[in-house]
Parts: C-alpha cells; sequence; structure tokens
C-alpha cells in the first residue's frame, strides 16, 4: 500500500511554467496553477524583461528610444514567437526520455487555463464545468470578455488621443457592465461558488484597472452606476478575497512602473505594437507586429 501510495505521488505532473511577472496573460495560467496546486509542481522560469534602445530595423525610422523585451533563451527555444504564458512537459524541458515522450509547448493563455485543468482532471474542484454545453458557453463568454475587457485596456493605455482613450474606456466598461449582468447572482461567473474559466480570463485586468486612475485620472475609476457593474464590483471584491488568487498578484507599485511604458506609449511588445497601429489587442500579428528588431 504504502510503496503504491508513493508511486502516486511521484506521478504529479511537473512542469516549466515560462510566464513573466508583470504579464496579465500569463497570470491566467498562474491562476490556474495555483487553484490545481496540490495535484501539479511547476517551476516558474522569468522569461521576459524590458530594455531601452532604438529599434534595429531602419525601416521603422524610430528616432528615439523605446522599451523592447528581451526574452530569455528556454522561452525562445520552446515557443519561437516568443510569447508567455508558455508552459512545457518535464520530459520536453528537460530532454529527459524517462520522464516520458517530448510533447509540444502549451501556449496561449486562455488555453493553458483549460490546460491545467484537463491535466489534473479538474482536480478536486475544477476550473470547466463538466456538462459539455456549459463549458461551450464558458469558452464563448471568456472569449468575449477577452474582446471586450482586456483587449480595451491596452486601447486606454497605448493610444496617446485622449478622445480615444475615452472611447476604448468606455467600451471597457461596457463589456464589465455586461459581465456583471451574467453573474447570475454571483459570486462567480454563471452563479458558481468557486471560480471558473471567465473567471480567471478577466481577473489579471480587473485587478489592473485601477492604473488608469493612476495614469489617465479619476474619471477612469471604473463606476458602479449599474446593477451590472454593481454585480462587477462584487465579483473582483469575492475574487480578492480568495488567498488562492490573492498571492498571485504582483506587486503594486512594481507593476505601476511597468504600465507607464504602455501608458506613455514608449513599449514595443506585440500587443502595444498592434494597438499603436489601430487594431485590437487580441489582433496582433506574430510576423508583422514582431518586436525582436
Ligand atoms: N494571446 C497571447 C498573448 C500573450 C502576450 O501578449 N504576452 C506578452 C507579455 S504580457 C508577451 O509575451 N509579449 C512578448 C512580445 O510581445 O514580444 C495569450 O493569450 O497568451
Amino acid at each position: 500500500m504504502a510503496a503504491r501510495h508513493i508511486a502516486t505521488k511521484a506521478m504529479k505532473p511537473h512542469l516549466y511554467y515560462m510566464s513573466a511577472w508583470f504579464c496579465p496573460f500569463a497570470h491566467r495560467a498562474t491562476l490556474a496553477l495555483e487553484h490545481h496546486s496540490s495535484h501539479l509542481t511547476w517551476e516558474w522560469i522569468e522569461a521576459l524583461g524590458w530594455e531601452k534602445r532604438r529599434a534595429t530595423d531602419e525601416s521603422l525610422q524610430t528616432e528615439h528610444e523605446n522599451w523592447y523585451h528581451f526574452k530569455a533563451p528556454e522561452l525562445m527555444k520552446h515557443n519561437p514567437l516568443g510569447m508567455v504564458p508558455t508552459l512545457v512537459s518535464e520530459a520536453t524541458f528537460t530532454g529527459d526520455a524517462s520522464k516520458g515522450p517530448a510533447k509540444p509547448p502549451v501556449r496561449e493563455s486562455l488555453v493553458a487555463i483549460e490546460f491545467v485543468d484537463e491535466l489534473v482532471g479538474g482536480g478536486d474542484v475544477p476550473i470547466m464545468p463538466s456538462c459539455p454545453y456549459e463549458r461551450a458557453k464558458m469558452r464563448v463568454a471568456a472569449d468575449v470578455v477577452n474582446k471586450k475587457v482586456c483587449s480595451k485596456y491596452y486601447h486606454v493605455l497605448v493610444r496617446q488621443d485622449p478622445r480615444e482613450q475615452r472611447e476604448g474606456f468606455e467600451a471597457l466598461v461596457a463589456g464589465l457592465d455586461e459581465f456583471g449582468s451574467q453573474l447570475d447572482g454571483g459570486p462567480f461567473y454563471g452563479g458558481r461558488s468557486t471560480p471558473g474559466l471567465v473567471d480567471y480570463a478577466l481577473f489579471p485586468w480587473a485587478h489592473r484597472l485601477p492604473v488608469f486612475v493612476h495614469y489617465r485620472g479619476e474619471q477612469y475609476a471604473i463606476p458602479k452606476n449599474t446593477p451590472g457593474l454593481k454585480a462587477y464590483h462584487e465579483w473582483l471584491a469575492a475574487m480578492h478575497a480568495l488567498p488562492k488568487v490573492r498571492k498571485t498578484c504582483p506587486p503594486w507599485d512594481d507593476y505601476l512602473a511597468h504600465i507607464g511604458r504602455y501608458a506613455d506609449g514608449s513599449a514595443r511588445s506585440k500587443v502595444a505594437n498592434a494597438v499603436r497601429d489601430g487594431r485590437d489587442a487580441h489582433q496582433y500579428d506574430d510576423v508583422k507586429d514582431d518586436t525582436s528588431h
């Protein structure tokens, strides 16, 4: 019996997690990992940093210096697109065949949440519902929140025209209102008692929204003037009340300094480049918006 117990423990999946402390997309994966932390282990590799320099590609005609990412070699090896989050199996990362066959890396933050949930068979408290119809509904809702709220965050910061910033903000607030109206009494999306895909899809940005007040002023505080927005604020408080969620939040002052590069338009990342170009953040192009030059 005892030997069997040890064998089971040894079989806990171990992941190599290429992340960045400031990244809200990676934050989604962190939330899923913490959610199932008793069922798997992971090693965090800080894979993105910032350096200030001029563009080396002359066609960009950049006169002044901007902020560019430098990327860990492990990230570029396993995900040449150079994006976090990227999750890699132990066998693949170490090249140790005794750990099992090599597997493809897992990328895309919404996929990563579902992947972690599936990897541990839902653990004790699944992130995804068991009903296929409910799962489908949740995936659609996560995509909507991603487009209507998360993407608009960058609009408010990266666009430098105050009128465009306000338009982005109003669209984002409408997205939050819609989300709040789907809480069905809460505390979490769809009336669930524990967080699911949609909650984890939104939380990293919801937590960061107060940066607007810092960089754009008091009129960028999220209002509470509709039933949907009131429900949204209650949801956010319920998320912050969870110790496993709270421990994933980056140090606030460090984050404010980091996001200042987006607020003053000097960040050069795929997302920032797409938004400067007039597209939404989720419409970035891996080639056109590449930041390696
Ligand atoms: N669609 C991706 C977006 C991830 C993303 O934009 N991550 C940023 C860090 S916050 C990144 O890796 N940027 C590197 C770059 O822009 O070159 C996802 O959902 O995972």
